[in-house]
C-alpha cells in the first residue's frame, strides 16, 4: 500500500502542523531539518538555492526522517510540477495562483486521469511510495495555491471553488507588496486580507497554510487557527541563531536584528 501522507493524517486529527523551508542546497542541512521534529519539509523551488539535481538529493535526505516532503515549486508551469512529483514530493505549493484558470492548470498537473493531465513516468514515487504509487497518488498528493495578491483576492471565491484543490498557503510577503504594504511591516490592511482568505478556505473545509517570519508569528497564526505554519526558513534561521550568539559573545545588543520576512 502506498506510503501516507501523513500530514494530511495529522489534519484530519486536528494538530496544527509545523513546516520546515529548506532554500540551502544541501542534503545535510535538509536531513537536519527534517530531523527536528517537524510534520513536513518543504523544498523552496522559487526562491531556494536550489535546483532539480538539489531537490532529489534533498528529498533522499528528507526521506531519512518521517517528516512529510512538499515542493514550493518555482511556477505553475505544469511540466515542472509533474516532474517535482515525479521525484517523491507528496504536495504542491504552488506560487502567484491569481485566477481560477491558473488553479485549474495545477491541479490538473498534480492528478492522474481521470481526474486531471498529470502524465505517467512516476519515477522516485515508486520508491519513496510503493509500487501501487500510480493507484494511490491521486488521494495523497496535496495541492496548495498561493494565495499572494490583490488579483488573487479579487478571484478568491471562483480559486477557492476549484473542483480539486486541496487548500491554501498565503504568502504574506508578496501580498504585502501587491497592497502597497512594506513586506515585515504590520498592517491592517494585510491581516484584513490574511484573515478574510482564512474564514473563505475555512468555509470550504479547505487546508490552510501560511509563510511565517518566525517563531512569534508562527505562534500567532497557529493561535488564528492555520492549519500549517511554518516559522521562517533554514537560512534565515542559521542566520539569527548565530547573531544572536555572536552579538552575545561581542556583548554588543542585538535587540534590534533586522526583520528579513523569515528569510
Ligand atoms: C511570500 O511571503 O510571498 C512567500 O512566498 C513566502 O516565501
Ligand atoms: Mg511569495
Amino acid at each position: 500500500m502506498m506510503k501516507k501522507n501523513q500530514i494530511l493524517q495529522k489534519y484530519a486529527e486536528g494538530k496544527t502542523l509545523v513546516n520546515g523551508w529548506i532554500s540551502i542546497p544541501s542534503s545535510y542541512a535538509a536531513e537536519v531539518m527534517a530531523h527536528t521534529g517537524v510534520d513536513s519539509v518543504t523544498v523552496d523551488m522559487q526562491h531556494g538555492m536550489i535546483g532539480f539535481a538539489d531537490l532529489m538529493h534533498i528529498l533522499q535526505a528528507v526521506s531519512s526522517s518521517t517528516a512529510t516532503p512538499l515542493v514550493r515549486v518555482p511556477s505553475s508551469e505544469p511540466s515542472m510540477i509533474m516532474k517535482t512529483l515525479d521525484a517523491g514530493s507528496y504536495g504542491i505549493i504552488c506560487p502567484s495562483v491569481d485566477d481560477p484558470k491558473i488553479c485549474k492548470t495545477v491541479v490538473d498537473a498534480c492528478r492522474y486521469p481521470p481526474l486531471g493531465n498529470r502524465s505517467f513516468g512516476p519515477s522516485r514515487g515508486l520508491t519513496y511510495g510503493g509500487a501501487d504509487y500510480v493507484k494511490y497518488a491521486n488521494d495523497e498528493i496535496m495541492i496548495l495555491a498561493m494565495i499572494e495578491s490583490q488579483q488573487a483576492l479579487d478571484n478568491l471565491d471562483e480559486i477557492l471553488d476549484t473542483p480539486g484543490l486541496t487548500g491554501i498557503y498565503i504568502g504574506p510577503n508578496d501580498l504585502a507588496f501587491s497592497l502597497g504594504v512594506i513586506p515585515g511591516s504590520a498592517s491592517d490592511k494585510v491581516e484584513t486580507a490574511i484573515s478574510h482568505i482564512l474564514s473563505e478556505a475555512k468555509k470550504r473545509n479547505l487546508f490552510t497554510g501560511i509563510f511565517c517570519s518566525g517563531l512569534e508569528n508562527a505562534q500567532y497564526r497557529k493561535e488564528q487557527g492555520f492549519n500549517l505554519v511554518t516559522p521562517g526558513n533554514d537560512a534565515g534561521a542559521l542566520r539569527n541563531a548565530y547573531q544572536t550568539f555572536v552579538g552575545k559573545l561581542n556583548d554588543e545588543d542585538k535587540s534590534e536584528i533586522e526583520s528579513t520576512g523569515g528569510y
